[in-house]
């Protein structure tokens, strides 16, 4: 589906919802770490409906930041339909990268520690999906205020009741996939709100992809697009569909209807 010229070695994907203030220093510091690194890399970021200048100020970090001819660091800005799971199906399949990341534009994870999440920390070939966990051993969890900890285990329970047995922590904004497993899950993709982590995790079991969980150290971000009632509601709907999409066997062959409009490259 991408179209591209060339294949870096990482793409990273950054939904971006009204996101004029957290996103330039957090483009500051990828940027400033992936010139660091001896692979060509590119930043995707997917904005769609802000009514904020998320847009324009992507634009001016690439005009004061990046080359025209830059051959490490590209940055690329696309335009989605709304919702974050549009905005990451959208930015998975028209990122080139041979290892492509998901990264919340809060950047509550540290950017050094996207390192976990390749090789040579992983294998190479010994994983296809890589997620973030806040919850495993060895994952630290700063700042979090308990009411906010105590929703996130309630919808975990019912995550691992439902759809996703055995995995601790499906909504973390940090999860590395290879290109080929990108190639295959996207596609199946149908949930364009905040319930399609747990979709995409259950169509990576339904295509017995190889899973691996990876404890960072997440510090919390107190600016949140999550509406509490009503988007929890709406993840409870989406986890049913996501079981009911499984029955109807939905998850083997591709979602019919393209999230994808226009896609303006800066
Ligand atoms: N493009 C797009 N991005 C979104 C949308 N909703 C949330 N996001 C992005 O998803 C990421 C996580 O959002 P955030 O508010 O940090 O959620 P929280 O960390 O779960 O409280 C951020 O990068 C948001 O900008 C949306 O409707 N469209
Ligand atoms: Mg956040």
């Amino acid at each position: 589906m991408s179209d591209c010229e060339q294949t870096p070695y990482l793409s990273i994907i950054i939904p971006a919802y009204n996101e004029e203030r957290r996103l330039p220093p957090t483009l500051v510091k990828i940027v400033g770490y992936l010139r660091q690194q001896s692979y060509a890399s590119e930043v995707v970021v997917v904005e769609n409906g802000s009514t904020d200048q998320t847009s324009q100020v992507v634009s001016r970090f690439v005009d004061e930041h990046i080359m025209p001819d830059d051959k490490l660091v590209r940055v690329k800005l696309l335009h989605s339909l709304p919702g974050k799971g549009a905005a990451v199906k959208h930015g998975m399949l028209n990122a080139c990268g041979e290892y492509r990341f998901i990264c919340d534009a809060d950047l509550a994870m540290p950017i050094e520690e996207i390192a976990k999440f390749l090789p040579p920390a992983l294998k190479r070939g010994g994983f296809d999906i890589a997620i973030a966990s806040r919850e495993i051993e060895g994952a630290v969890r700063f700042q979090e205020p308990e009411y906010r900890h105590i929703m996130g285990r309630v919808f975990n329970w019912l995550v691992r009741l439902l759809a996703v047995p055995g995995i601790q922590d499906t909504q973390c904004g940090f999860k590395m996939f290879t290109s080929e497993a990108a190639e295959t899950i996207f596609p199946l993709q149908r949930i364009d709100g905040w319930g399609f982590d747990v979709e995409v995790l259950y169509i990576a079991r339904r295509h017995q992809l190889k899973l691996v969980e990876i404890p960072i150290h997440w510090y919390y971000q107190t600016d949140s697009r999550v509406r509490p009632v009503r988007d929890t509601v709406s993840m409870l709907r989406e986890l049913l569909k996501i079981r009911r999409n499984g029955r109807r066997g939905l998850y083997a062959t591709p979602a019919p209807h393209p999230m994808v409009d226009e896609l303006p490259a800066v």
